[in-house]
């Protein structure tokens, strides 16, 4: 099966403060190479608060948007940007539930979390999201656009 081109979206998914300062970056990064997805980017990150503040545009209204962007900008985050037919909807299952107590077991949220506020990981919520962030927290020349060579049935 070769994936047409149109099909193949890009997500852009990041270990949060809490992630790093746990020691889940590899245990997180595995369960995407497993599922079999193309990682295009990868960087440790301090997230200026100004990008906090762009990322999280939407939810400014919200009661708490403040302690969201001390939380985001309280320490390193792990950025990376994942390819693939399915990925945006693909990566959110296997991240789970916003609120990590109600995250199905097996899920990255449900195994790993507790609290909404620590939930340990950010994933695009659509393809459109998708390109609009990996292009928000990366770079051009950061992203690495690679063909797998000998194992092209993992696409
Ligand atoms: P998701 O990250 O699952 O897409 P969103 O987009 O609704 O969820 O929320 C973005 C982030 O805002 C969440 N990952 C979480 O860190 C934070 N957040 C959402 N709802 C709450 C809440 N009720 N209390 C505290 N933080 C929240």
């Amino acid at each position: 099966l070769v994936a047409s081109l149109e099909q193949v979206e890009q997500t852009y998914v990041m270990v949060k403060p809490d992630g790093v300062q746990r020691g889940l970056v590899g245990e997180i990064i595995s369960r995407f190479e497993r599922k079999g997805f193309k990682l295009t980017g990868l960087k440790l990150f301090q997230c200026p608060k100004e990008l906090a503040e762009e990322h999280y545009k939407d939810l400014k209204a919200k009661a708490f948007y403040p302690s969201l962007i001390d939380y985001i900008t309280s320490g390193p985050v792990v950025c990376m940007a994942w390819e693939g037919v399915g990925v945006v909807a693909s990566a959110r299952k296997l991240i789970g539930s916003t609120d990590p107590l109600q995250a199905e077991p097996g899920t990255i949220r449900g195994d790993l979390a507790v609290q909404t506020g620590r939930n340990v990981i950010h994933g695009s919520d659509s393809p459109e999201n998708g390109k609009r962030e990996t292009a928000l927290w990366f770079k051009e020349g950061e992203l690495c656009e690679w063909t797998p060579v000998q194992a092209p049935w993992l696409r």
